[in-house]
């Protein structure tokens, strides 16, 4: 069923490849596709970052907060607190709002993702981050009440590893679906203690094995909505996790998305 929605041009790996990383996707809940986008696509996302996004002065909405807020520099002038929504960016920042759209409408991409899906699909949420600080074991599907199916692609913009703050997942967890704490996160939009530390808990005690990914510019990980993953904090300050992040749900899902 799943090779029927795979085309031809569905990515460079060819279709046998892919195939094979639904197996993963279906088993793991997740799967490593390498070098799915183009690598000029991910530098030129990059330097619009640069020279469009970070001398941006108003307020932006931030993946932590849910809220527009002037960007946060370290001292290395590194933008700290990601963006969220940058699919809907527009305006003086259209420029960087259109390249991350193209790259998340790029055919191999949304190819795998609704193969993945099992259903036509829009874009629920994006964030673009500069650097990790880490982000918390949670599933995406406990944010977002009344969505039931979910596949984030996680699109690694230069090389990421456990030094530049690696994204993790906890391999099969998708299968335990609503770990203790489901309902705490639904209750408002920002992760809740209880619920992080809950579903963290769950999957340790369930023995599902923390994967950290090594990824290579162009690489993409598709990740089921009940999958626990998460990120480390970078442990090399001097070095970028350019990265940019997207969720596509059911069409018909869309309508149950908060509006912004
Ligand atoms: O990149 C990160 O640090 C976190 C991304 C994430 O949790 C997500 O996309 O759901």
């Amino acid at each position: 069923m799943l090779m029927t929605m795979l085309s031809e041009d569905a990515a460079r790996t060819g279709p046998d490849e892919l195939a094979q990383r639904a197996g993963d996707y279906r088993e793991q809940g997740y799967a490593v596709v390498r070098q799915v986008c183009d690598a000029a696509a991910c530098a030129k996302l990059i330097d619009l970052f640069e020279s469009t996004v970070k001398p941006y002065q108003r307020p932006l909405h931030r993946f932590q907060s849910h809220q527009p807020e002037p960007h946060l520099l370290d001292a290395r002038g590194r933008v700290i607190n990601p963006l969220l929504g940058v699919h809907r960016l527009g305006g003086e920042l259209e420029g960087f709002g259109a390249a991350c759209r193209a790259l998340m409408n790029a055919p191999p991409l949304v190819v795998m993702a609704e193969a993945l899906l099992q259903a036509q699909s829009g874009v629920a949420e994006s964030f673009y981050f500069e650097v990790s600080r880490g982000t918390e074991a949670h599933q995406d599907l406990a944010y977002l009440p009344g969505v039931s199916k979910m596949v984030g692609a996680w699109v690694a913009l230069e090389p990421v590893d456990a030094g530049s703050g690696a994204f993790y997942v906890y391999a099969g967890s998708h299968r335990a679906t609503k770990v203790a704490g489901f309902g705490a996160a639904q209750r408002g939009p920002d992760p809740s203690r209880e619920y992080l530390a809950e579903a963290l808990q769950a999957v340790t005690a369930h023995g599902y094995e923390r994967q950290v990914l090594r990824l290579e510019t162009g690489d993409v990980v598709f990740f089921d909505g009940a999958v626990v993953h998460g990120s480390l904090p970078s442990g090399a300050p001097e070095r970028t996790r350019h990265s940019l992040t997207f969720h596509r749900v059911p069409l018909d899902a869309l309508e149950y998305l908060p509006r912004r």
